[in-house]
């Protein structure tokens, strides 16, 4: 751990201005166990404070009596302090754009249209505060009716990545605070500032708006310990969790056990099948962003292309092509499209699985870790790799940009080695046959929470649902009715008539 003076000097330094915007002061940045590097070039940017397990039991008991206070402000009025979330999103729209190139890596159109993101699931989740609909359902029994009420759920623990540090929180939060629920967000230990910095924003909101309860959203820092106080307490209602397999693994069955409610996002291995009449333009351009945009560290990000043997010797030609002209370097600096790893770790593990894949027969292009670009930061040029066939480490989501291609002949046999792999976020197909792009998205189809024609694998809209199958994880998060999973659902039965007539025919008469 460096010494304080060491860090003072670091933080006054080149990054204190994008700290400094988004309100950050001594308090929030220096002080505390957590040290914050940027993945820029490996400086220590920040020392936060760690919420300590007294601390978690406090944060939660509060967490519950804000929800009680919130689940009785009616909705739209709910809808309300989201609709001013969005409005001090977009005045602070800049600012938390660059903390996220700053505590991500992100280039900066990445980083704002993170902070985009938000504003939409904001303004997704107004509309929906006057949309909560229920049913109504047909009683078989005169004189009855049904329906079906939503209710607020409790409180929602959000445990979110370092890669989406905001967007994954906000589609989390703002569903969540229409829906009447307090939230309690354990961001990454990598990226703690971004989240501080959401706080102070919604803060922001809050005090705009008046009377919400204090504690209704609150951030906690640390690592497992301060996960697993959220997981394992029975007065967190939800939890929703983004991040890797193995924390899905690990966190699922005890929420499962407490029979708490759960929303998983977890790895992806999303592949591409190029088919023979597909438009190479487009899909070379789909592939570049897809595979290479955010480094690789996309839950969405292109691993996997599936080529027809008639394009791909063209397809991986251009694709060489196109790699070697992508600037790698600063986040921040205009014209830079491959930013850092997050850290070391992440580029030792990309070196290790391109060394994997070689080994198991594949020719690799690129990939090499890129020493120059910003002395202390991991960054790498991304890989092409050509495999004989989908390998043991092929199937494994590696968090970097390595693109494996293999071949196909027919469509079946593309479908069926796009869906035999454990994870099953997102999918697409280039084709300009429309019984390939049909029968890609049918039940015959991929098997992925998203499927697409024609557009690459990542960088959905907020409108959708979002989320996948398998090692994925099955919850959804963002748009369409994902937010029944912030909701508790129930079913009423109402009798105005002056009988008690039982329902399936049952005669029960005292
Ligand atoms: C993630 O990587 O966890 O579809 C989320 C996308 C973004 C969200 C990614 N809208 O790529």
């Amino acid at each position: 751990m460096p010494s304080s003076i060491k860090t003072r000097e670091v933080i006054v330094s080149q990054y204190s201005d994008i700290i400094s915007r988004n309100g950050l002061g001594p308090a929030d940045i220096s002080g505390g166990t957590i040290a914050v590097h940027t993945p820029i070039d490996g400086a220590l940017i920040a020392e936060v404070h760690e919420t300590s397990p007294d601390q978690m039991v406090e944060v939660i008991a509060a967490a519950n009596e804000a929800f009680r206070a919130w689940r009785t402000v009616p909705p739209p009025v709910r809808g309300e302090l989201v609709r001013l979330l969005g409005e001090e999103l977009r005045a602070a729209k800049e600012a938390l754009g660059a903390l996220v190139s700053l505590e991500a890596g992100k280039i900066v159109s990445e980083g704002l249209g993170e902070v985009q993101e938000m504003i939409d699931i904001c303004d997704f989740a107004v509309g929906l505060s006057r949309q909560l609909y229920g049913l109504t359902i047909a009683s078989e029994r005169p004189g009855h009716r049904m329906m079906e009420t939503w209710h607020p759920l409790g409180v929602a623990g959000v445990i979110s990545a370092f890669n989406f540090p905001v967007a994954v929180w906000s589609w989390n939060t703002a569903l969540a605070l229409v829906c009447g629920d307090a939230v309690i967000w354990k961001p990454s230990e990598k990226t703690p500032l971004t989240a501080l910095a959401c706080q102070k924003i919604l803060q922001k909101a809050m005090a705009r708006f008046g009377d919400a309860p204090k504690a209704l959203h609150q951030v906690v820092i640390g690592g497992a310990e301060v996960g697993e106080a959220l997981v394992t307490s029975p007065d967190v209602a939800l939890i929703s969790a983004t991040g890797s397999t193995r924390m899905g693994k690990a966190v699922a069955p005890k929420v499962a056990g407490r029979f708490g409610k759960l929303i998983l996002e977890l790895g992806g291995n999303n592949a591409m099948i190029v088919g023979p009449t597909a438009d190479l333009d487009l899909a070379v351009r789909a592939i570049t962003f897809s595979a290479i945009g955010t480094c690789g560290q996309r839950c969405t990000s292109l691993r996997r292309v599936i080529a027809h043997e008639s394009i791909k010797d063209e397809l991986v030609g251009r694709l060489v092509k196109a790699y070697a002209t992508a600037p790698i370097g600063n986040p921040l600096d205009a014209g830079t499209l491959v930013g850092p790893l997050i850290d070391q770790a992440a580029r030792d593990r990309m070196q290790n699985a391109i060394a994997r894949a070689a080994k198991s027969g594949g020719t690799v292009h690129g990939g090499e870790p890129v020493n120059d670009a910003v002395a202390g930061g991991a960054y790498v040029r991304p890989a092409i790799v050509e495999m004989p066939g989908q390998t043991d480490v092929v199937r494994e989501e590696t968090f970097a940009p390595i693109l494996y291609v293999m071949t196909y002949d027919a469509l079946d046999e593309a479908i069926a080695m796009q869906n035999d792999v454990p994870q099953g976020l997102s999918s697409c197909i280039f084709t300009n046959d429309v019984r390939e792009a049909e029968t890609f998205v049918s039940a015959l189809g991929s098997d992925c929470g998203i499927a697409n024609v024609n557009i690459g694998p990542s960088g959905a809209e907020i409108g959708g649902a979002f989320g996948g199958e398998k090692e994925t994880g099955g919850g959804r998060e963002s748009g369409a009715d994902a937010w029944r999973g912030y909701m508790r659902r129930q079913t009423n039965t109402i009798n105005y008539s002056r009988e008690l007539p039982l329902a399936q025919g049952v005669k029960f008469d005292i």
